[in-house]
């Protein structure tokens, strides 16, 4: 089934009813409000608009545009005509866009400024076809069908499109839906990005089921999140989100008395966060874990205890073990790589078949690349990644990606980027650099590497030394830099 036909389902019962509010200032001004009549009738605008430049089932529509109601139509207008809907990240410069143009082929570009005549603005994209001739049809489509491709970068530096079928999302919204017990009257408030699995499916999905109010906020920002929280009954944000909230002076129960859920995931929540969050305002964090390659994985129950520094049990039909180097499960609570199946487990990287394989088990499980212990309840501990990840802020960051971008750099002889424990972001990125002549300096490094890498990527902390440290093989020692840099951010 199109995931659309699904959530217009949904719609159909709540036409008048407000969909996406986005605020303006504190005085209400500029204060816009979709309801679900408009969010379906652009999304069939969008839908037809694309039908007419050539959108067939199953071809890609790349997508980099800044949040806003109009980019949530342009995402249903594209599963509303069959299209695999690809979302970047704003922040991707024009050499990173190249690529992802380059390898998805997509018959459309929404937004980025590639060259040539893929390209449309979404606001001209709208206006192609107005309301009073927008088709209304949705597309059929199978389960196994792809419904999006989400790019997740790899550890060798580059990315790879996840490839996201109808019936992964479909499947991972119901489950979170019933899981999370969204109710009538449950108002989300949506301060993430659109472009990841976090804040499209998870947050998006969840809140279209249940036909809820979204207030749809441009960005985080503590103070705005703050304000509208009496609004709302669920937040879902990174950690980043509660960490900055427990950092706005009073903040406390008085602001969450209409919350009935607070959400985090994308990475590690601390203990600390969750205790402080608990002690200032009563409510429990409750702490999922997912991935751009299976959606939401686990999460910390509704009802029952939230064990901080835990991501819970299994979604309903998800199945995870910790498997040891020889890839057999290791006994309950002992750590191993997470291994994953389930029907939200994506159907592998666009046209890349061997790694899909080389990442999958012959039994259908994926392997996740995370480490983790599994107690005899089911419930699951994260205890760290055995890939060279990075996470700030949410964000993913791959440092092969950004040492290649340095090692490009004149003066730059070699470089390993490692992360940092960072206070606000989680983790933070450093450059270790060995120099070719003279060190340079920070605002040249920043400018060169400004050409070709998203600025979440950039190293805020640079060292230079006049060796990496190596093992004997000659690679370099990674947790010897972690220890060694351990206090570059908060030192
Ligand atoms: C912004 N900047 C970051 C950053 N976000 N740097 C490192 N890490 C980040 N996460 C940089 C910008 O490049 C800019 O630098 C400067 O910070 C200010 O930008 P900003 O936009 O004003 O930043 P800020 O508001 O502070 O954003 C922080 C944030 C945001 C945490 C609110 O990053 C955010 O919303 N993160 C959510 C990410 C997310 O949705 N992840 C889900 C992935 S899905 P300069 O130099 O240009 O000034 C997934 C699966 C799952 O992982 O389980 O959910
Ligand atoms: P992405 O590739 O952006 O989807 O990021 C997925 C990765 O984020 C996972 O493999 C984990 O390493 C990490 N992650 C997601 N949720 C959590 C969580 N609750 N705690 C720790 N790490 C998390």
């Amino acid at each position: 089934m199109n995931l659309y036909a699904l959530l217009y389902e949904r719609f159909a019962a709540a036409f008048d009813r407000p969909a996406l509010a986005l605020h303006g200032g504190g005085d209400g001004s500029g204060s816009v409000t979709w309801t679900y009549g408009d969010l379906d009738r652009a999304s069939a605008g969008f839908a037809t608009a694309l039908r007419r430049r050539g959108v067939a089932p199953g071809d890609r529509v790349l997508v980099q545009v800044p949040k806003s109601p109009e980019a949530v139509a342009l995402y249903l207008g594209v599963l509303r005509c069959g299209g695999v809907y690809v979302p970047l990240n704003t922040a991707y410069t024009e050499r990173e866009v190249a690529f992802f143009s380059g390898d998805a082929s997509p018959r459309v570009v929404v937004g980025a400024e590639v060259d040539g005549p893929l390209g449309v603005d979404i606001d001209a994209l709208r206006s192609e076809a107005p309301a009073q001739d927008a088709e209304p049809t949705i597309e059929p489509r199978d389960d196994d069908d792809l419904a999006a491709i989400c790019y997740t970068s790899g550890t060798t530096g580059r990315s790879k499109g996840a490839t996201i079928t109808h019936h992964n999302l479909t499947s991972n919204a119901l489950a979170l839906h019933r899981i999370w017990g969204f109710e009538p009257g449950d108002v989300l408030l949506h301060a993430l990005p659109i472009f990841h699995v976090h804040g499209l499916f998870v947050a998006l999905h969840t809140a279209f089921l249940n036909a809820s109010k979204v207030l749809f906020l441009p960005k985080f920002d503590a103070a705005e999140v703050r304000r509208l929280l009496p609004e709302a009954t669920v937040l879902m944000g990174v950690p980043t989100f509660y960490s900055r909230l427990l950092a706005e002076p009073g903040f406390g129960s008085a602001d969450c008395e209409s919350i009935r859920l607070f959400v985090s995931g994308s990475a590690p929540l601390t203990e600390a966060v969750f205790g402080d969050f608990r002690a200032r305002t009563g409510h429990r964090i409750l702490e999922r874990y997912g991935m751009t390659e299976a959606g939401m994985i686990t999460s910390n129950p509704l009802n029952g205890e939230r064990v901080a520094g835990t991501v819970g049990f299994p979604l309903p039909d998800v199945e995870v073990r910790a498997v040891g180097e020889d890839g057999a499960e290791v006994p309950a609570g002992e750590v191993g790589t997470l291994e994953i199946r389930g029907p939200n487990l994506f159907a592998g990287y666009w046209g890349l078949p061997d790694k899909t394989a080389a990442e999958m088990r012959g039994d259908g499980f994926f392997v996740t690349g995370d480490l983790a212990s599994v107690d005899g309840e089911g419930r699951v501990t994260l205890v760290g990644r055995d890939k060279d990840l990075i996470i700030a802020g949410g964000f993913n960051v791959y440092p092969k990606e950004v040492e290649d971008r340095l090692d490009e750099i004149a003066g730059v002889a070699e470089s390993a980027v490692i992360g940092a424990p960072h206070a606000d972001l989680g983790e933070g990125v450093v450059a270790v650099l060995v120099a070719e002549g003279k060190p340079l300096e920070d605002d040249t490094l920043r400018a060169a590497l400004d050409a070709g890498l998203a600025r979440y990527k950039h190293p805020r902390r640079c060292f230079w030394v006049d060796e990496l440290p190596r093992n004997a093989m000659g690679k370099v020692q990674k947790n010897v830099l972690r220890e060694r840099y351990r206090d570059a951010y908060d030192g």
